[in-house]
């Protein structure tokens, strides 16, 4: 990319679907159509801001590094990230649910070191660590609601929106860890070498967040 160009690194899924509608209030639209294209970099009706659609996971590690300038990360993903090389801006206040512990509702408490399986290992770590408790985490990719029910984990980390999930498999949320919602992250040196276009577009989003306040 040039330097006469800003890209954005726009998180898939759930966060994406509520990215778009802020991006329309700033006057930046998606000209490919997102559903269908194959192309990896998008054009927006803007021609210095390009967009890339990567995983939720990943857009942390892509604006770190540069290859995309700004991006739209959870909460979450950051934390497990590390949050090396960027800067958070701004609370996009999009995507909002919380990092909990939870456990079968029939749990018999804890007794002796117990197993806690998560695909949030940093968050994890630190929490119970800050708690002086000592568990084995076992890392998990998805599904971590199925870990208590065969056996795998006594409790688990994961994310809770409306927790019906939990409700569902008959587990009950324990111990809040932290509130997640979607973040404007910047790349630390684009901040620097591209603040003409960046102050401008960390401004305005600013200011259409303001609005939405
Ligand atoms: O690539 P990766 O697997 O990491 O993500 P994904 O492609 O599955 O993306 P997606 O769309 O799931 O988005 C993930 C991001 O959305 C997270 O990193 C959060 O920042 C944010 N987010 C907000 C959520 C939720 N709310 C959420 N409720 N991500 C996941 N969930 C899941 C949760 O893990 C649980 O399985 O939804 C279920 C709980 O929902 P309730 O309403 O039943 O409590
Ligand atoms: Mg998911």
């Amino acid at each position: 990319m040039t330097d006469k160009t800003i890209t954005i690194a726009l998180s898939k899924g759930r966060i994406l679907k509520d990215t778009l509608p802020l991006l329309a209030k700033m006057g930046i639209e998606i000209v490919d159509d997102i559903k269908t294209t194959r192309k990896l970099i998008l054009d927006t009706n803007h021609d210095h801001i390009k967009a890339v659609v990567v995983r939720a996971t990943d857009a942390p590690t892509y604006v770190e590094y540069g290859a995309a300038d700004v991006g739209v990360a959870g909460k979450d993903s950051i934390v497990e990230h590390g949050g090396n090389g960027l800067y958070e801006m701004l609370d996009l206040r999009i995507a909002q649910c919380k990092l909990m512990v939870a456990e079968h509702k029939d749990y018999a408490g804890d007794k002796g070191r117990i197993r806690v399986a998560t695909k949030y290992m940093k968050s994890a770590k630190a929490y119970f660590d800050a708690q002086g408790q000592q568990v084995d985490l076992i890392k998990l990719y998805g599904s971590m609601e199925l870990a208590p029910l065969v056996g795998l984990a006594d409790k688990i980390v994961d994310l809770v929106d409306t927790g019906n999930t939990l409700k569902a498999n008959n587990l009950v949320p324990t111990e809040h860890i932290y509130d997640v919602s979607s973040r404007l992250i910047v790349n630390q040196s684009s901040m620097k070498t591209k603040d003409d276009l960046l102050k401008p577009f960390v401004e305005e989003f600013k200011k259409v967040m303001d609005e939405l306040a």
